[in-house]
């Protein structure tokens, strides 16, 4: 069961380690916006009560981070990502999504997990607001992939065409991550 449940080169840890490329940004709610921009029909600008209005999903999933560490069952609620792009109708070109946090962090993920049911923009960490260290307001949580793709503090997300890379995409890190077939870094 186990040895199924985590991916190879990983191990179990309790809690999640908190990377931060800078310093974690101070947010007011009332002036948050999150931007859906690029290739889409709608772009959209979400004030904090805007996003509380969607509907809202509470999953549990294993994070796995390229650091080689898991954590089981973190319970994340927020709201799915196709019922956020239903509203602002990506073109059919987008292939790529750029998720950028406040703190100037990037990362780009493929469309078709960015769009999984299972990938959220949380608001809820285990039953309690999202902490400020991992990520409060909002963050992406894609579970499918390694953790480096759930970026903090999001602000936008950009739809595009072409592939534009992230932070660690940059520095070699890999362009999807699955840590099922352990992409860690570009080949
Ligand atoms: N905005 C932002 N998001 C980020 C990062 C970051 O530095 N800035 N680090 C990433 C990395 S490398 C990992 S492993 C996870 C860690 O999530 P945590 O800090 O909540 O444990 O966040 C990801 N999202
Ligand atoms: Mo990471």
């Amino acid at each position: 069961m186990t040895a199924e449940r985590l991916p190879r080169g990983q191990r179990w840890i309790e809690k999640p380690v908190v990377y931060d490329i800078g310093a974690v940004p101070p947010v007011d709610l009332e002036s948050f916006r999150l931007r859906i921009s690029g290739a889409v029909q709608n772009a959209l600008r979400l004030s904090w009560d805007e996003l509380l209005a969607l509907p809202c999903a509470r999953l549990s999933r294993d994070f796995h981070c390229v650091t080689a560490w898991s954590v089981r069952d973190l319970v994340w609620e927020g709201v799915r990502t196709p019922d956020l792009i239903a509203r602002a109708l990506p073109d059919p070109e987008a292939h790529w999504v750029l998720v950028r946090g406040l703190d100037g962090y990037t990362t780009n993920v493929p469309i078709e997990d960015f769009v999984r049911p299972d990938s959220l923009l949380a608001y809820r960490l285990n039953d309690a607001p999202l902490p400020l260290e991992h990520g409060y307001p909002l963050r992406l949580v894609v579970p499918a992939l390694y953790a480096w793709k759930s970026a903090k503090y999001v602000t936008e997300i950009e739809f595009l065409t072409h592939l534009r890379r992230g932070f660690w995409e940059e520095r070699g890190y890999h362009d999807r991550g699955d840590p099922w077939r352990e992409e860690r870094f570009r080949v």
